[in-house]
């Protein structure tokens, strides 16, 4: 059982719809039984979950609060409310929109509010460590704008500014965007300003991976060097799968209402409120030291991985991620990413900056501590799982060893339960 209580989630669902009851108890035993290394991961606390499970998602409620299309919005407005107050005081921001219903809409957002089609924008490409909507030529960014990308250097493997600089001065961006969904190093969000003032861009950070570390001071901030910053609220900050927009006072407007009604229609209360609800438990001061935690562990287990005779992509992480370049060892990444899911260890493949393999296919994988901190492990704990995926790694064809692998892994993971308490 891993520490999960078999009646955590409801028993309404049982009767009404064992299939899906069957599906959601199942999900919660691989959780609690697998050691969940996925970057952009980590488990909720109740109270978020209680929140997104609420009759909120009952309630339509186009607009915004004291500006709403439908009846019955008083308590959906001191949600919004709360969300949009906590959400200031955490970031330091001084405009918030809380309804994009993700990541990508949070973008697509900023993008409508200052671009037209055939603008220039500059963004991260996928492969160095971006994000799909940053320009990749297979996502609208791609298609409805003029993208140039910007990367690493191929010797450090970390941005190079210098470069970046140039494709500014050469192409004249409307918009940059700055970060990441796989660079493990800091990101200078005051350089990336700088360059956009010189030139006359506007810049837009994208702090889905590292919102939780910006919080609490722990990853400079952009808030102060950027017109616009957009994160997910369900990856470092541990909330609800969802987006949010900052920016500075002047575009609020504007930005609003391409969110709706340019984009979205009735906003998830029940999401909103769990939003909330999260921005509430990282104002905590316990959500710091969790932080805290979460890139020593991070630094650990690369010291663990590379200590096992694999390459550290940047030779490090300032992070929660790391990216390990498997290829380098002859395996690619969908190799070893299979290998490590036999094992009860979860990570992803993932491109490495000027990899040679498809992204189906990869040299790398990409591992994040955010998951595992919050069920309590610690550096001891990181130290035993990069051996443990140094063993994998080193005999992907062996059932035995992979077996003796899952054996501690299970043994591992029970002793740091998921979910402990009964809901019922
Ligand atoms: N898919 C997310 C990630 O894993 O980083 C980014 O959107």
């Amino acid at each position: 059982m891993s520490g999960v209580s078999s009646n955590f989630f409801s028993t309404k669902l049982v009767l009404s719809d064992p299939e899906i009851f069957q599906a959601i108890g199942n999900e919660v035993q691989r959780q609690a039984s697998q050691l969940e290394l996925i970057a952009s991961e980590n488990f909720v606390s109740e109270a978020v979950l209680e929140a997104t499970g609420s009759v909120f998602t009952n309630k339509y409620a186009e607009g915004y609060p004291g500006r709403r299309y439908y009846g019955g919005c008083e308590f959906t407005d001191v949600v919004e409310r709360l969300a949009i107050a906590r959400a200031k005081k955490l970031f330091g921001a001084d405009h918030v929109n809380v309804q994009p219903h993700s990541g990508t809409q949070a973008n697509v957002a900023v993008y409508m509010t200052v671009l037209q089609p055939g603008d220039t924008m500059l963004g991260m490409d996928l492969s160095h460590g971006g994000h799909l909507t940053h320009g990749h030529p297979l996502n609208f960014s791609g298609k409805m704008y003029h993208v140039v990308s910007y990367g690493v250097g191929k010797d450090t493997e970390k941005i190079n500014y210098t470069a970046l600089e140039d494709l500014v001065i050469e192409n004249k961006p409307k918009l940059i965007v700055i970060g990441a969904s796989a660079y493990p190093r800091e990101i200078n969000f005051k350089l990336i300003g700088e360059i956009a003032r010189r030139n006359g861009s506007l810049v837009m950070a994208d702090i889905a991976h590292i919102a939780g570390l910006i919080a609490v001071g722990e990853h400079p901030s952009p808030i102060p060097h950027c017109d616009f910053v957009t994160t997910t609220t369900h990856k470092t900050l541990r909330g609800p799968r969802g987006g949010m927009v900052m920016c500075k006072q002047v575009f609020g407007k504007d930005l609003d209402r391409v969110v709706f009604p340019g984009n979205q229609g009735g906003p998830l209360v029940h999401v909103i409120a769990a939003k909330a609800v999260c921005f509430k438990e990282a104002l905590q001061p316990q959500y710091k030291s969790y932080i805290q935690q979460v890139k020593k562990n991070a630094t650990e287990l690369a010291k663990s991985i590379q200590n096992s005779g694999y390459r550290i992509v940047s030779g490090g992480t300032d992070n929660h991620l790391i990216l390990v370049d498997v290829f380098s060892k002859g395996i690619t990444g969908k190799q070893a990413e299979i290998a490590l899911d036999k094992a009860g260890i979860t990570v992803n493949k993932n491109t490495i900056p000027f990899d040679t393999n498809s992204p189906m296919i990869t040299s790398g994988v990409r591992l994040g501590t955010p998951a595992l901190t919050t069920r309590g492990m610690t550096e001891a704990e990181m130290s035993i799982i990069g051996k443990l995926i140094g063993q994998v790694l080193d005999n992907i064809d062996s059932q035995e060893i992979i077996q003796k692998v899952h054996s501690r892994v299970v043994k591992l993971s029970s002793k740091f339960p998921l979910y402990q308490q009964s809901r019922t």
